[in-house]
């Protein structure tokens, strides 16, 4: 028992699980829903694996009361879930959909009711379709006002219950991926091309503009949640932070660290938290550089309450070198472990680094980790239940090594698990599977994974267990 009372977190630490609109709701047409760019997506065959779509999805729509029993039982405190902004805003813009609007407040309720505490998401992929068709999406400054406009209303209404906000999810992802695609080094050389919805593949100069665009959105959509949420609603983004992983904590290695994870989220976290692009990153684009202001600058990196980070993989190992960068990228093995995703290179001290690196960086006020977790096969034994031993072994691994992170000062205030339930993962469809409760997608009957034993256990004793 010392030893796991050594391992224990800061009293009032969140554990909370974490899951999308998209991935989870279905009811892609009901109650007056617009379509987003993920239906349209889905329904051209070839882009998700097998013909799978969120038309249905885990049906959380119609059946949320049973999924918040379920969280409950896992033991969580706190729960991450995104609002689809073609449910509020059919079109994107202009009158708001009370219907939508709805669903949000009965889901509301019910949480609170069940004394779990609503992290709400803004924007986690699921842009309205006719902002791509009338504008490109993110390529005009119109999706973006229309973006700072619905996230300033859903404050105006949710703000009373949801007390954290999260602006958009995974710039990186849904910017890169979705615009040029984006291909991730697994090791030995070998990478894996990953792609999201629209599909697009624009040139560095329209991809530059882009990714300003969406930490503009970020910027205006902060201070419009200001503007008009109750006083003490906290703000922030939650992004797939590029981590670089030393290989010796030496102040070297870690200063090479700091360079490399600096440079990784240039065009991201690294403008939004000091209010500038790294000039390598600009000197870099030269002509394809984005065009922006110092008064963009300055909304970007408007102050924040606390910064998300979501937490799966090192982006690259790094060690020092003399040169004017400070760093050298280092090969992966080709015998380096994975996970069930095909992207998903393990290294559990990424989720001692991220946090650290976050913090010596940037020095924010509070950190979340919004996203961590990992696919698995399973396969439901013969008794009935699914023996995720690997994700098991990740959880365990992922949180002594935050725990080390908090030990060592950097200010996380809570963990979100990636994901509540199995669901529909992007392009991969429903057969890659991040739940801590299994979802038989032809009953959608829902059945707690041993990781969900796991889980329970920490949040309840709040440390590594
Ligand atoms: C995130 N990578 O996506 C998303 O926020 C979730 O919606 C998704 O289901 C989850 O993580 C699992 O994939 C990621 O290549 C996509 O490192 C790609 C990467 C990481 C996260």
């Amino acid at each position: 028992m010392t030893a796991t009372g050594e391992r224990s977190f800061p009293e009032g630490f969140w554990w909370g699980v974490a899951t999308s609109a998209y991935q989870i709701e279905g009811a892609w047409d009901e109650d007056g829903k617009g379509p987003s760019i993920w239906d349209t997506y889905a329904h051209v065959p070839g882009n998700i694996r097998n013909g799978d779509t969120g038309d249905v999805g885990n049906d959380h729509y119609h059946r949320y009361r049973e999924d918040v029993a379920l969280m409950s039982s896992l033991g969580a405190g706190a729960y991450r879930f995104s609002i689809s902004w073609p449910r509020i805003f059919p079109e994107g813009t202009g009158r708001p959909n009370e219907k939508g609007l709805g669903f949000y407040d009965r889901l509301l309720v019910e949480l609170l009711a069940a004394g779990i505490e609503p992290f709400a998401t803004l924007y986690h992929w699921d842009l309205p379709e006719a902002l791509q068709v009338a504008h490109g999406g993110w390529q005009s400054m119109n999706t973006v006002h229309a973006f700072a406009d619905y996230a300033g209303f859903v404050a105006s209404r949710f703000s009373d219950r949801v007390r954290h906000f999260f602006t958009l999810n995974e710039f990186h992802s849904f910017v890169d991926m979705g615009h040029r695609g984006v291909r991730a080094e697994v090791g030995g050389g070998k990478t894996v091309r990953l792609a999201l919805a629209p599909g697009l593949e624009l040139s560095d100069a329209d991809l530059n503009q882009v990714r300003h665009h969406s930490v503009l959105a970020h910027g205006l959509a902060t201070r419009a949640i200001r503007e008009r949420a109750r006083a003490g609603t906290k703000v922030g983004f939650a992004e797939n932070i590029g981590t670089a992983v030393p290989i010796i904590d030496t102040p070297e290695h870690v200063s090479a660290a700091e360079a490399a994870t600096r440079d990784l989220n240039a065009a991201y976290m690294t403008v939004m938290l000091e209010g500038a692009y790294p000039d390598s990153y600009l000197a870099e684009a030269g002509s394809a550089a984005p065009r922006f202001t110092d008064e963009e600058l300055e909304t970007i990196s408007t102050p924040l309450d606390f910064v998300g980070i979501n937490v799966y993989r090192p982006s690259a190992y790094v060690e020092p070198s003399e040169d004017s960068r400070g760093y050298r990228t280092l090969p992966v093995s080709a015998s380096h472990p994975t996970m069930g995703s095909s992207w998903h290179l393990l290294d559990p001290a990424v989720m001692y680094w991220a946090p650290r690196l976050t913090t010596s960086l940037w020095d924010p006020e509070s950190i979340f980790i919004t996203e961590n977790g990992c696919a698995a096969a399973d396969v439901p034994a013969a008794d009935g239940r699914v023996y995720d031993t690997d994700r098991v072994m990740f959880l365990r691994a992922c949180l002594t090594e935050l725990q080390r992170s908090v030990a060592g000062g950097a200010p996380v205030d809570g963990y979100f698990h990636w994901s509540a339930q199995d669901n529909l993962e992007w392009g991969d469809g429903f057969g890659t599977r991040f739940g801590l409760v299994y979802v038989d997608f032809r009953t959608l009957e829902r059945t707690p994974k041993l990781s969900a034993d796991w889980f329970r256990h920490a949040a309840q004793r709040n440390a590594v267990v």
